[in-house]
């Protein structure tokens, strides 16, 4: 059987995610992974919260909390609204895990014995008026390489560049907004990227079937100015994995703790241990998935993500897997897409700019944001999330296309032949031209999905929903039924049992209304439609169904109009 492992990018613990964040990798993580087990493949699914780093500890002392009860609460939080996106995670882990504090001592020791790690006496920026060092996100600038005047210490958001503190050019403290800086001497760990640099080359130039978003972004930083260079894995900061070389101490590096960058990839496989050990099953069960000498060279490992992390999945993680010398896992196949903006600008959680994931479910259920994220997923370029698009497709796919189909039929069913599907008559020209057709359109369904082409499955999957209210417009059983029984009640056989068709077609893109699809044809019969022609008669003569509730409700334009006002920001 084809085993996969699947990952999505962990998100910051510090708060409750856009839905840019959420379509940029957890959403087509999901999507993949439902149509995979689906398709009877051997899914591990994993995601966690990124719970170590500056951003963290910014929020929590925001909060009023301690960093600790800060991402337990998080953590839930995160997790619940998992819960309500649908998102069919094996399992739900935490960064800051025994596990991954474990995996990540260990694999700094591996490296430091293979001479892959150096200590680097190095210039810090140091906060007078905070009274202590500023790492990362403590402090924000200009950046050297693009000009961004809100750059942070570890990477520019705006040109992706991975930065050090001190490359920023007119830098300040998040804490307090001081510039009284000064630049003081401490001890680092580095891990040296560049001695790694011909093996990272070699691997990805041989990935020649990845996004070219995906590559365009490793080659720039393995080639473009100076090349690949080597990254400080310590921080001065209180939270975080404490420096240890395996389960020793390291000499020198007494309170410091590892960078979150260095520790929050490694939660990938601490996340596989966790949920083998919630499982109960025996200690290195996990390596299966993760060891290719234990099995996990026939698994296929595939990452998603937003163009803001490839970088560290393409250059930094493979760089400690590499050197690590050890037999572990590296991805097969790394999915990455562009952003999504709102409304001609940015998302902005410090404006409340934008809708959020809890902000959505108060809203609408969740296939509706599903179904219009996915099938406007920000594959080829940046896109953007508009109320009057997100109205107009909504009503348009889901209500007007595969919600009126369901609704039409079982109705007319019900006030023509009972609530049971109709005996009599055979599949007639009609019928046999919309199963030709289906074919096609489910092969190249099926061929997208695996590919992973998100936008141009969700298109073909439209056009499937669209064929079926094709059929039955012109097929028009409540008119042939005045001259023909027969012919209406085949083609009305044939359109309920196309609902059920429909419904494991879309589960991956709409796995509630799927549900009460199956759940209104009385059937769990949820197996991948080979042959259509006897996928199409599974629900035979005589089975009882019942007229679903709407499936989907049209978004008004008032409700359009007063949700676009309440998003907009405070700075509108
Ligand atoms: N938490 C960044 C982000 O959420 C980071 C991803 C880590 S993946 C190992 O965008
Ligand atoms: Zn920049």
């Amino acid at each position: 059987m084809t085993r996969i492992l699947i990952t999505s990018a962990i998100p910051y613990i510090n708060g409750v995610k856009h839905l840019g964040t959420l379509v940029g990798s957890q959403l087509p993580a999901d999507l993949y992974a439902r149509f995979m087990r689906q398709r009877g493949a051997e899914v591990l699914f994993l995601c966690a919260t990124d719970e170590h780093g500056t951003p963290a500890e910014l929020a929590a002392t925001k909060a009023g909390l301690a960093i600790e009860d800060y991402c337990t609460q998080m953590h839930e939080t995160q997790a619940e609204l998992s819960r309500g996106f649908r998102l069919s995670f094996d399992h739900f882990g935490r960064s800051s895990s025994v596990q991954n504090k474990r995996l990540t001592q260990y694999f700094a020791g591996v490296l430091a014995e293979n001479g892959f790690i150096e200590e680097r006496s190095e210039k810090q920026v140091y906060s007078n008026t905070d009274g202590r060092f500023l790492p990362d996100r403590y402090i924000e600038g200009t950046c050297p390489n693009c000009g961004y005047e809100r750059a942070r210490g570890d990477q520019c958001e705006n040109c992706t560049k991975q930065l050090d503190p001190t490359d920023l050019i007119n830098p300040r403290s998040v804490i307090s907004g001081s510039t009284d800086l000064e630049v003081r001497e401490t001890k680092h760990l580095y891990l040296k990227q560049s001695a790694l640099k011909d093996d990272l080359d070699a691997w990805i130039d041989s990935k020649t079937d990845w996004p070219i978003l995906t590559t365009s972004i490793a080659k720039k930083w393995l080639h473009d100015g100076d090349g690949l260079q080597d990254r400080g894995i310590t921080r001065d900061l209180y939270w975080g994995v404490p420096v240890q070389k395996g389960e020793e101490p390291w000499p020198g590096m007494e309170g410091k703790v590892f960078y979150v960058w260095f520790d929050a990839p490694i939660e990938y496989l601490a996340c596989a241990a966790e949920w083998s050990d919630a499982n109960g099953t025996e200690d290195e069960a996990w390596w299966r998935w993760w060891r290719t000498d234990e099995g996990a060279d026939d698994v296929r490992y595939v990452q998603f993500m937003g163009k803001d992390n490839v970088p560290f999945h393409t250059l930094s993680f493979p760089a400690t897997i590499m050197g690590s010398r050890e037999p572990w896992k590296l991805v097969d196949y790394i999915k990455s897409f562009n952003f999504l903006n709102y409304e001609g600008g940015q998302f902005s959680t410090s404006l409340g700019r934008g809708v959020f994931m809890d902000d959505a479910l108060e809203i609408l259920p969740s296939d509706y944001w599903r179904w219009w994220l996915l099938s406007n997923a920000p594959e080829t370029s940046d896109t953007e999330f508009t109320w009057e698009k997100f109205q107009a497709g909504v009503n348009k796919d889901l209500a007007d296309v595969l919600g009126n189909f369901v609704s039409r039929i079982t109705k007319f069913c019900r006030s023509k032949f009972g609530q049971e599907v109709p005996a009599g008559g055979e599949i007639g020209d009609g019928g046999t031209a919309l199963i030709a057709e289906l074919e096609g359109r489910i092969s190249t369904y099926v061929g997208h999905m695996e590919a992973m082409e998100v936008r141009k499955a969700a298109a073909e999957l439209r056009a499937i929903w669209v064929a079926g209210n094709e059929f039955l417009q012109a097929a028009a059983p409540w008119s042939t039924i005045k001259t023909d029984v027969d012919r209406a009640a085949a083609d009305t056989r044939l359109a309920l049992n196309l609902i059920r068709v429909y419904a494991v077609l879309s589960a991956p893109f709409i796995p509630d209304a799927s549900a009460a699809m199956l759940a209104a044809m009385r059937t769990e019969e949820t197996i991948w439609p080979g042959d259509l022609t006897t996928a199409l008669s599974r629900l035979p003569p005589g089975h009882g169904f019942d007229v679903p509730d709407v499936l989907f409700r049209k978004v008004l334009d008032e409700e359009r109009e007063e949700w676009a006002a309440r998003f907009a920001g405070s700075d509108n």
